[in-house]
């Protein structure tokens, strides 16, 4: 058996997706903005996908989508262009994100504070959730933006975004949410929520890799990142990649219709496993599983580091992860265990497990069983936790992150 846990890196391309994209290759391979049949007969299949990309997310006619390549340009876009707009050409200079950001939010807010942008990284509760408070508290008369992940790619842990989106419309600031890890997920109901900005990927939710979107609200202005042929009404120039934004509507569409049924699907197995996972002794997951995103698992178990972990259920046919892929070349310590208060020998334990609509009942048994035996093999020649006598099931360690 083979077991896929790492959803939130990326998902499997759902067939259906495969299907509806084939035809654009090598059927109907016109340039949209070409003016003969061949470009022009691809037009009602491009007008459906943006028509599926709004419904997912629950968009209104006045806002904007615009595709992108992936998320990481997304969100690129936003800051460097919130930067260029109001701040070397406004009078703003501060920007406001979290230190636990996906590294394409992070590393750019770097960059910035190179061109002397001043950036407020805010740090997370035990739970691994930014509170709301804190965002009000941090916002200044030069702040252009907010920047507010939906839901962590590391923990799943959902952040108070309406709440969010409501201190930063009083206060008359711009809020982009990295939706990445949240739509196809959870609910993003954009009539409900305020947010000027969202990114997210087509990969993560069963669609191809390579296309992503920015929401827009209210079509307001932001310099385009891709200066060219004005596709895509000047916003993005570039020549529209057809059966990718083809396959990212179909996906979103398949993910979000009925999600709250999915959710309770994709739920239920994670909750068995994690309930399993925790019989283990001196182990623990982080964040409550109410206010998570429904496949995510962070499990710290104590005394087994989490690369040797990775190597072993690898070798069971099981592929799960430490952090995100992009960063777990490295052997560094989990930033986000770290940011929730984790020591640093703890920020060394944490297994991310990230199921699919896809995942069985049959894999989450095997994954099951194959982990105790892990853990026990591991432990065995583990020095650290041999010195300590172990306790009992779930229970919190030395700092206080327990479910
Ligand atoms: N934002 C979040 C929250 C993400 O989880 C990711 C990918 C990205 C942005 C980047 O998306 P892309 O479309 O540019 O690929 N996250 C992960 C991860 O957790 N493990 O591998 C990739």
């Amino acid at each position: 058996m083979q077991v896929y846990l790492d959803n939130n890196a990326t998902t499997m391309t759902d067939p259906q997706v495969v299907e509806a994209m084939l035809p654009y290759f090598s059927e109907k391979y016109g340039n949209p903005s070409s003016i003969h049949k061949f470009g022009s007969s691809v037009h009602p299949a491009i007008m459906k996908a943006i028509d599926q990309v709004y419904k997912g997310i629950n968009a209104s006619d006045n806002d904007d989508i615009v595709f992108t390549s992936c998320a990481t340009e997304s969100n690129n876009w936003v800051l460097q262009s919130v930067f260029t707009d109001h701040i070397v050409n406004g009078d703003k200079n501060h920007i406001v994100t979290t230190e636990v950001e996906h590294p394409s939010v992070l590393a750019t807010c770097r960059f910035l504070e190179e061109q002397g942008v001043k950036v407020t990284y805010l740090p997370v509760n035990d739970q691994g959730v930014v509170e709301a408070h804190s965002v009000k508290s941090f916002i200044t008369d030069k702040t252009a933006l907010v920047s507010i992940m939906w839901a962590s790619n590391e923990t799943g842990m959902i952040n108070p975004i309406k709440e969010i989106g409501e201190i930063c419309k009083e206060k008359g600031v711009l809020f982009h949410s990295d939706a990445v890890q949240a739509v196809g997920k959870i609910p993003v109901d954009l009539q409900d929520v305020h947010v000027d900005f969202i990114s997210f990927s087509a990969h993560k939710f069963h669609g191809p890799k390579g296309v992503g979107a920015l929401y827009i609200k209210d079509s307001q202005a932001l310099t385009p990142l891709l200066h060219g042929g004005d596709q895509m009404g000047g916003r993005r120039s570039g020549t529209l990649n057809v059966p990718y934004i083809i396959g990212m509507g179909k996906a979103i569409e398949l993910a979000t219709t009925n999600i709250e049924e999915k959710m309770a699907s994709i739920r239920a197995k994670r909750d068995r496993l994690e309930d399993a996972l925790l019989e283990l002794s001196d182990t623990f997951t982080v964040g409550n599983r109410e206010n998570r995103t429904p496949n995510t698992i962070l499990i710290s178990i104590k005394g087994v580091e989490g690369e040797g972990m990775l190597w072993d259920l690898n070798n069971g046919q099981i592929g799960a992860s430490t952090g995100s892929a992009c960063a777990s070349e490295d052997l560094e310590a989990n930033t986000v265990m770290l940011a929730i208060g984790a020591d640093n020998e703890l920020a060394h334990t944490g297994i991310r497990l990230s199921l699919s609509r896809f995942t069985t009942d049959e894999e989450i048994d095997y994954t099951i069983a194959h982990f105790k035996d892990a853990v026990a093999r591991l432990r065995n020649i583990s020095s650290s936790f041999a010195k300590q006598a172990p306790t009992k099931g779930g229970e919190a360690l030395e700092c206080d992150l327990h479910h």
